[in-house]
């Protein structure tokens, strides 16, 4: 029988939450990257050995890369874009030769994921990320004033993305910027508000149809070469999967992923299906997508989100929220058994809870919060896999 291969996300030495935790909050593997590597250089092998070894000496796996960050020059394929394909073809090598065997990257332009709010209180006390589109619209106008950027919003988010700017204090308009602009746990990348703009500008002559080709000329680039090595690539969703800042996104659809597939199909292609990113939008059917997908999941990423008004959404517990978990497991279940193989899995964030309220955390990745989504994610295959055993064994 096939389980899902349980991993928590690990930033390495630095990162508060510790090998152990993770060991005794149940996973196998962790999933981990060379933060310390600037964005573009390469990862000789090395420094890839190190970090093995500290994760092998606790007793875990590291089976997966996340993320492989991909340099914006190849994304714009501005100056230089040729090297920084060849250093990601070296660092890919060196990986493979280390042993890893899953590599997670994602294509999105200049942020990686976007919240506005990183300790939103939560009904039982607890706190998650949030999104709100009227804060997004008062970052956007009022604080960065990108120039044009009222055309890529209706009048009602306009009037209330002013009366966000108006009632917020020069504190919580400096804290929203932070929270939008400064880095993510896990992106490479931090702004300050003229850096930001500098790198919107970048994109002036990027649409959808230009960034997608250059997503493709990459996986052309690099998929013979993963195939080779028996590297299997893992495609993070946008997130939130639709544009913002007016820069075009392109891995938010079932049919934009498609394409991918179509123009590139070599077997290393895959993607890391993200519940939480892909869940935001209500037109995107995340048990379809399993389905129509099935051959080319590599990772996943399984946590719940909330929608409310206005396309607002909060991270909710794992069982709870816009996805339908037992429906996904179940899929990812049944898929695992036809094919043979197990995936790996994390409970991608987790709520800021009980003694984790007193600490600082990694906004997202607290270790109880996770431990809670990881528990109740194991729960739920257990029930499934023990349902399908009575009438399979
Ligand atoms: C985010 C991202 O999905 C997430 O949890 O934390 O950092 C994501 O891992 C990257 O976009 C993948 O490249
Ligand atoms: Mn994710």
């Amino acid at each position: 029988m096939y389980l899902m291969n349980q991993t928590m996300r690990w930033y390495g030495p630095n990162d508060p939450v510790s090998l152990s935790d993770i060991r005794q909050a149940g996973c196998q593997g962790v999933v981990s990257a060379l933060h310390h590597i600037p964005n573009g250089e390469i990862w000789t092998l090395d420094e890839i050995q190190k970090r093995k070894k500290i994760i092998e000496n606790e007793g875990l796996e590291w089976n997966v890369v996340e993320s492989l960050p991909v340099h914006e020059a190849i994304k714009t394929q501005t100056e230089g874009f040729q090297i920084y394909i060849d250093n990601y073809k070296i660092s890919l090598q060196n990986l493979a030769h280390a042993g890893i065997k899953v590599i997670t990257y994602n294509f999105m332009p200049i942020l990686d994921w976007t919240r506005t709010n990183l300790s939103y209180s939560f009904e039982d006390g607890s706190k998650a990320l949030h999104f709100d589109t009227a804060e997004i619209v008062a970052f956007d106008m009022f604080i960065l004033k990108r120039p044009n950027a009222g055309n890529d919003y209706t009048e009602d988010e306009i009037i209330r993305g002013q009366n966000i700017f108006d009632t917020y204090s020069d504190e919580q308009k400096l804290q929203l910027q932070n929270n939008i602009i400064a880095g993510l746990p896990g992106s490479e990348e931090s702004f300050t508000l003229k850096e930001f703009q500098k790198a919107l500008d970048n994109y002036q002559n990027i649409d959808i149809q230009k960034l997608q080709k250059h997503l493709i000329h990459f996986l052309n680039a690099i998929t013979p070469l993963c195939d080779d090595l028996n590297l299997l690539l893992a495609l993070h969703p946008d997130d939130p999967p639709y544009p913002i800042f007016g820069l075009p996104r392109i891995v938010s659809t079932a049919t934009q992923i498609q394409v991918l597939f179509d123009s590139v199909p070599n077997k290393s292609n895959g993607i890391c299906l993200c519940t939480g990113s892909l869940g935001v939008r209500l037109d995107n059917n995340i048990g379809k997508m399993i389905e129509q997908f099935a051959n080319r999941i590599n990772f996943l990423h399984l946590r719940n989100i909330r929608s409310s008004q206005y396309n607002n959404f909060t991270e909710s517990n794992h069982l709870e929220g816009n996805i339908n978990m037992y429906d996904i497991v179940e899929r990812v279940f049944h898929i695992m058994q036809k094919q043979q193989r197990s995936i790996p899995m994390r409970p991608d964030h987790g709520h800021q809870m009980l003694d984790d309220l007193k600490k600082k955390i990694n906004p997202g990745y607290s270790a109880i919060g996770r431990l809670r989504g990881l528990a109740e994610l194991r729960g739920l295959e257990y029930g499934i896999s023990n349902n399908w055993k009575k009438d399979n064994i």
